[in-house]
């Protein structure tokens, strides 16, 4: 544990609990020699990637960041009376958004934990919190949350619930089952009686949802294909970025957007000395992001042990906020 604290700021614990598992190129290697080809969709966020993944949410067609912030800033008091006060908060993400900082200031947690991959964007986000809340206690964990998870013992403050909070739908970037499991894990540690407050994006029209994830000024296509580029960059690839390109569409049938990056040509790469084989057409499987109605998002929810409290959707049920208690 660490402790860092800057002028007229409160202070800021740092914890690690990162697991040694699979890496970066053991997850590429894998995937590269895979029959039909995929890379975890939790390597799009290096450094660059995070950046275009900012610029996604600002775009005209990525509607669910708007509209998520617009649906807490209308209801927060009302998600602030679900939560409960001094309760100790989780956020999954580093979070110094627009929505948190809402929350923060409202629920006036006892304890905030943010959970981020990434140290460095933790320190950013959690340095910025300390700076705008002084009051604000902040244990924050570096943690690679798609895997199961036990926090620290957090001692000093008192708790009156444990409290989750997932916004930005990322629970769409797990298959419905993973879904279920990480609500499983996520019961394990608010314990009964503890909350998850869920940000879930919406079954809708195939053409929205095909605009979002492939927009004009093709900002979704370079956040797919700087993928291709991180392996050059970390893991000594070869691949050439331009012999790809973009492909997202929404399955109704799935319920889910895909992501693809696509071989334009028969050609052969490089990573770490492996070589690779690709055919015109065939594709490395990114990303998927499901859309749940409300009901299907509480029937995962219920098999995860969690019953839903209150919903809270905008006026053009295109977002969901979900609060849910362990029970
Ligand atoms: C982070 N996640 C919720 C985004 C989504 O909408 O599934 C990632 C994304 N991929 C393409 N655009 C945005």
């Amino acid at each position: 544990m660490t402790l860092a604290r800057s002028d007229g700021a409160g202070v800021v614990r740092y914890y690690n609990v990162l697991v040694e598992g699979r890496s970066f190129l053991d997850d590429v290697l894998a995937g590269l020699a895979a029959p039909r080809k995929a890379i975890p969709a939790k390597y799009f966020y290096d450094w660059r990637g995070s950046k275009l993944f900012e610029a996604i949410c600002e775009l005209p067609e990525y509607y669910p960041t708007r509209t998520e912030i617009a649906i807490m800033q209308r209801h927060v008091d009302e998600i602030v009376r679900v939560l409960g006060r001094d309760t100790q908060l989780v956020e999954y993400g580093s979070g110094a958004s627009v929505k948190t900082r809402l929350l923060i200031e409202r629920a006036r947690p006892s304890l905030y934990v943010p959970i981020d991959i990434s140290e460095q964007q933790l320190r950013n986000a959690s340095t910025e919190l300390a700076q705008l809340f002084p009051w604000l206690n902040i244990n924050a964990v570096v943690a690679d949350f798609t895997r199961p998870l036990k926090l620290p013992e957090f001692v000093g403050v008192p708790i009156r619930r444990k409290a989750v909070y997932f916004p930005g739908s990322t629970i769409g970037n797990f298959t419905p089952d993973e879904a279920r499991e990480f609500m499983k894990g996520v019961h394990g540690l608010i314990g009964t009686g503890g909350m998850l407050v869920i940000g879930v994006d919406l079954k809708k029209d195939k053409s929205v949802l095909d605009a979002a994830y492939d927009d004009s000024r093709g900002v979704t296509a370079e956040f797919n294909l700087n993928l291709l580029a991180r392996i050059n960059r970390e893991l000594g690839g070869d691949f050439q970025v331009k012999r790809f390109r973009h492909k997202a569409f929404y399955d109704p049938a799935k319920g889910w957007v895909e992501m693809h990056l696509e071989s334009l040509y028969q050609q052969l790469v490089h990573v770490a000395g492996r070589r690779f084989e690709f055919m015109p057409g065939e594709t490395i499987h990114t990303e998927i992001s499901c859309k749940y109605t409300v009901t299907e998002f509480q029937d995962l929810a219920r098999g995860a042990r969690f019953h839903p409290e209150q919903v809270w959707t905008d006026p053009a049920n295109l977002f969901a906020v979900h609060a849910l208690m362990a029970v």
